[in-house]
């Protein structure tokens, strides 16, 4: 999955493609480079971001959807209801949806649906990394997320840790320890570590445009571990790097 963030403020990418052509050049180039979804997004949701009016965010992503969408799998990533209808009226053919709560929405569509873990809001979320488990607390969560879309009829569903989400380091390290025990769901899971803070932390404070490696070693563990899709900035290395995971 490559990210293609529409935001002025996105914490890696942020005002790079916030011109739709240039948006939708990029979601095309990332297409080419390997990445079988391109995940549209048109808020940051990094620690502290401030809300998107929604007409705003639908201005973002609207027409990035609709360009990209006959060319390859199109995510809309948004935790708004209006967002999520737009998009999938455009042609995303999956919700990725932050808030886990969106599945109706997806159930109307017949789209897929991605239930990633979070507390509070972007702004409030850093004051919520509290846990006594941190991996059961959240695959609980998401088990019981899942359940409901699954009543909800939706087939397509994934599973998300939210990695940095009301996340300490050591919380997202402990998910990525033990994401076998959210594979054994049998849920499809998906990682997103690229770019993240807590990997230029353990990386002797590397800025976020010098954490390709880290995010390599951190999508490799992810696929190794059983991931079945990871969400990334890095298309072309992260698929070289998966076609060897695969080969061997
Ligand atoms: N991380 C971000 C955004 N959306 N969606 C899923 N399913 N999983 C993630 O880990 C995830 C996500 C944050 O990264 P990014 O989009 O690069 O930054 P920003 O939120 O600042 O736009």
């Amino acid at each position: 999955m490559g990210v293609l963030n529409v935001t002025p403020d996105s914490f890696s990418d942020g005002g790079r493609w916030l011109d739709p052509e240039a948006a939708t050049a990029h979601g095309l180039a990332l297409a080419a480079e390997g990445a079988d979804v391109v995940d549209v997004g048109g808020e940051s949701t990094r620690p502290g971001a401030d809300e998107v009016p929604v007409e705003e965010e639908l201005r973002r992503v609207v027409p990035v959807v609709d360009a990209l969408a006959s060319h390859v799998r199109v995510s809309i990533d948004t935790r708004k209801r209006e967002v999520a209808e737009a998009a999938l009226d455009a042609g995303a053919t999956i919700l990725n949806d932050v808030s886990a709560s969106l599945y109706d929405v997806a159930a109307v569509h017949e789209a897929g649906w991605v239930a990633m873990h979070m507390r509070g809001t972007p702004l409030t979320m850093q004051q919520e990394a509290s846990y006594d488990d941190v991996v059961s607390e959240v695959r609980e969560f998401l088990l019981h997320r899942a359940r409901l879309a699954l009543a909800a009829g939706i087939r397509e569903i994934w599973i998300d840790p939210g990695l940095g989400f009301a996340k300490t380091a050591d919380h997202n390290l402990s998910l990525l320890a033990r994401l076998d025990e959210l594979v054994a769901t049998g849920h499809p899971v998906l990682v997103g570590a690229s770019r993240k803070s807590f990997i230029g932390r353990l990386t002797g404070d590397a800025p976020v445009d010098d954490r390709l490696e880290g995010s390599l070693a951190l999508a490799v563990w992810a696929m190794v571990k059983g991931a079945a899709m990871v969400r990334v900035h890095d298309v072309r290395s992260t698929a070289q790097a998966a076609r060897l995971v695969t080969a061997a």
